[in-house]
This record gives C-alpha cells, structure tokens and sequence, in this order.
C-alpha cells in the first residue's frame, strides 16, 4: 500500500484537534512543562483527573535539561529521592543525602509517564491571559501559538475553562504576574502582589518551597520555582527535589480543590 500525503496529514490534524477538542474544558490546566508542572500533570491524571499541560516552549522539561550551567546531571536530596523512585528515574549516590541522576533521563522519563498516565500536554503553545469571572476566581486561560508571539502578529487568542490552575510557570510566575497586573494587588501574598525569589539559599528555599505550594489567588495554586518566587522565597540552584516534591503537593491541593460531582 502506498502511502499518502493527504491521509498522512489528515491524520495529524484531526486527531490533534481531538485531543484540543478534549482540552477546551478540563478540571485542571497546569501552564508550564518544566519538573514542578510535569509532576503535578502526573499525579493528578493517574487519578483520573483531566488535565492539560500548556507549554510555551517547543520542547518540555523548563530548566531541567540544563541541569546546573548546561552540565546535564540533577540533583535530589534525601525527600527528593523519593519522587525519583516513583518515576523510576535512575541515580547514583554522590555523597550522604546527595543524588544525581541523568537531567534528560529524569525530564523523559517524567514527560512519558505523565502523558501515560493521562496528561495532555501542549507544546508551543503560550498562555497570555486568564479568565476571571465577577467572583473573582479564576476560571480559565487564554491561549496563543508561542510562534504567533514569536513573529510579533496581531493574532487573537483562543480560550478553555478549567475549575483549578496551576501556574508552574518557573522563576517568572507569569499568571501570577497576569493577575497582579490586570486586576491588582489581590493575591494572597504578604504584599498582595508577587513578592519576588530571593538570592540563592538551597537549605531555605527547599525547606519553604512546600508550605509556597498552595492557593495564591481563588482556583490558583502555584507550584516549583514559581511558588518560591511568588512568596518571596530563596532560589535554590540545581537541586531538583523540591521541584517534583511541589507538583505533588500542588496536586493532592487541586483534588481537594475540584467539585464533589466530578
Ligand atoms: C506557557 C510557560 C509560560 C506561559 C512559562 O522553569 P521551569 O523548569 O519551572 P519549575 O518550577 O518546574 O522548575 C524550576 C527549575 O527548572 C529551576 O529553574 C530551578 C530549580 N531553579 C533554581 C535556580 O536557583 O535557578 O519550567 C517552567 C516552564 C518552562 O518550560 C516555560 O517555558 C513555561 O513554564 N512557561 N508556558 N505559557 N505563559 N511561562
């Protein structure tokens, strides 16, 4: 049988319009595929939960295959071990407490289990605004092709609801910055805004980024780097156990954030 251009390209489209289809209501929209999002996606879809991934850049993995200045190897602590185990992501000891595993072993590996276990994730795609209705919660984000962005045109963006977020969106916690610039200080940080990361301290900013894990703004929650950096927390280098450690918890928080009739 030969094979055939169209129906080759028939097949792409109509099934990822599908899968966009599927995406346009979900219980949680997770923006960023970096370790902390990728994590969260995973826990919350082996649930049954339905979640989708939005990823600006073409691949996912965020800072995570930079490892620590481009040598590609991670670290985990003692509690981050943990998730590495889940995962089944390999490791050596380094010394006691310290980990290292492979960066592009661990971002692969998470990335295919997540999507496994029933996680969409959309890659090249931007979230550039959100969806807040009178209640002042959060309802939905507002997507464009980051190529659009990209060739700077004027192109209007599509919209999904979703009845929990999750800005996993890294050191620059953009949909925290979106709601503080569009509709005020109304996060539920000490200044009401994005407090902003500190200068690195590992020990800190891996002992506070759990407790930053958790409901900034009315169906929000913030998760990884950007948890730390919305509450005012220190940066914490190439250590990546606090990372998957916070997509859990953000997780096990948009369960019990998400309506009974689900
Ligand atoms: C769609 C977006 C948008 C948007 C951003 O940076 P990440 O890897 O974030 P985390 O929190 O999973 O992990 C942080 C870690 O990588 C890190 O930077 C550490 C530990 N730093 C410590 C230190 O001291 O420097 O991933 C975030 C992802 C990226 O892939 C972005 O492209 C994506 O979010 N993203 N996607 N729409 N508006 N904004």
């Amino acid at each position: 049988m030969e094979l055939d251009e169209v129906t080759i390209s028939r097949a792409i489209a109509e099934s990822y319009i599908k899968e966009f289809l599927a995406a346009t209501e979900v219980d949680v929209a997770i923006v960023g595929a970096g370790p902390a999002g990728m994590t969260a996606a995973y826990y919350l879809a082996r649930g049954g939960t339905k979640t989708a991934v939005f990823e600006r850049q073409l691949r996912p993995g965020g800072g995570m295959p930079g490892g620590g200045m481009l040598f590609n190897r991670i670290v985990a602590q003692e509690a981050g071990k943990t998730l590495l185990d889940e995962f089944e992501i390999r490791y050596e000891q380094y010394a006691p407490g310290y980990y290292t595993a492979d960066a592009l072993e661990a971002v692969s590996t998470i990335c295919s289990r997540a999507i496994r276990a029933g996680a969409k994730i959309f890659n090249s795609i931007s979230v550039e605004d959100v969806m807040i209705r009178d209640d002042d919660r959060i309802t939905g984000l507002v997507l464009n092709w980051s190529a659009v962005s990209l060739a700077g045109m004027h192109v209007d963006p599509l919209a999904i609801k979703s009845q929990v977020v999750i800005d996993a969106t890294g050191h620059s916690t953009e949909i925290c910055r979106i709601i503080e610039n569009k509709i005020g200080a109304r996060l539920m940080t000490t200044t009401g805004g994005v407090v902003g990361e500190k200068s690195m301290w590992a020990e800190r900013g891996e002992a506070e980024i759990l407790d930053n894990t958790r409901e900034v703004y009315p169906g929000l929650l913030v998760a990884g780097m950007a948890a730390n950096a919305v509450f005012g927390s220190p940066r914490m280098g190439a250590v990546f156990g606090g990372m998957l450690l916070s997509g859990k918890r953000a997780a096990e928080l948009a369960l019990t954030m998400l309506k009974p009739e689900r």
